[in-house]
């Protein structure tokens, strides 16, 4: 396999989606990291021209650029060298049902609610910084009109989250997004004692899960996990080496997150 880098972001949700995904199928890469946090790399003109979302994670090698987790999902699945549950048509359908449903979350809405109705103070901190945002994607129309494209569509995201957590009371919203992963949960197939969600091989549903499973936990939410059987495959899951090389955060690391700024400062961002 050629030099793939991966574009990424410690504690990033999506980032950790495609370093377990990568991790599980045994595909190398070497770690570009991002700080999408304090100096917002992604917003920066060289990152813009790999991945025109501006968020990570990215996944680049000679000939192949994924900019959507859920393409490095795909990409692992097809590239594992031990075959995943992915590969076996009997579980085909019910596993593309299961990774659709987990993109059908927002994993934001339900990690800054929580994060607002347990500190409401970061609410003024949160939307100074997204209007700050905008105010700088507005000014980069400006010096580069032929991205303008691309630049309209991240302010228009950052107004919508203007418009979720600032005018909406942010109880309302976690409401909401407990109901959306509680119901998402009871929809995994039940899992027999010792097997993964579709059988004895790992698949991209027990990818997406364990992270989801990870944010909940994360977020205090693991209340949300409980049924038995998952709760099982849960202990099981981090017991994976997969997960301890993917370093999925299940809790918030200050150290690593500050170590993880400071290291992103000598990222080189070619596109
Ligand atoms: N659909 C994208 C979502 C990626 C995403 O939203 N990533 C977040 C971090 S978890 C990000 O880069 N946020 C920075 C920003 O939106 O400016 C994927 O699955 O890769």
């Amino acid at each position: 396999m050629p030099d793939l880098e991966l574009f990424h972001a410690a504690p990033s949700y999506y980032s950790m989606v495609a370093r377990l995904a990568l991790a599980e199928a045994g595909v190398p890469t070497i770690s570009r990291l991002l700080d999408i946090h304090v100096s917002k790399q992604q917003l920066s003109t060289a990152y813009r021209l790999l991945n025109p979302h501006m968020t990570v994670p990215t996944l680049r090698g000679p000939d192949l650029l994924l900019t959507d987790s859920s393409q490095i999902l795909d990409f692992a699945a097809e590239h594992a060298l031990h075959p995943w549950a992915d590969a076996d048509p009997a579980f085909g359908a019910g596993i593309a049902d299961a990774v659709t449903g987990h993109y059908a979350l927002s994993i934001e809405d339900l990690t800054f609610s929580k994060l607002l109705n347990t500190r409401p103070w970061f609410k003024t901190v949160m939307v100074r910084m997204i209007t700050g945002i905008n105010r700088s994607l507005q000014r980069d129309k400006q010096r580069f009109p032929e991205q303008a494209t691309v630049l309209k569509a991240k302010e228009e995201q950052n107004r919508a989250r203007l418009a979720m957590f600032r005018d909406r009371p942010a109880s309302e919203v976690l409401c909401e997004q407990r109901a959306q992963v509680a119901s998402y949960l009871a929809s995994m197939p039940p899992v027999v004692a010792g097997s993964w969600l579709f059988g004895s091989r790992i698949s991209s549903a027990d990818v997406v899960l364990a992270v989801l499973v990870a944010r909940l936990e994360m977020s205090g939410e693991q209340g949300l996990l409980s049924r038995q059987d998952l709760q099982q495959w849960w202990q099981r899951y981090q017991q994976r080496d997969s997960f301890v090389e993917a370093d999925v955060w299940t809790r918030f690391k200050r150290r690593e997150f500050v170590a993880a700024l400071l290291q992103a400062r000598s990222t080189p961002i070619t596109a």
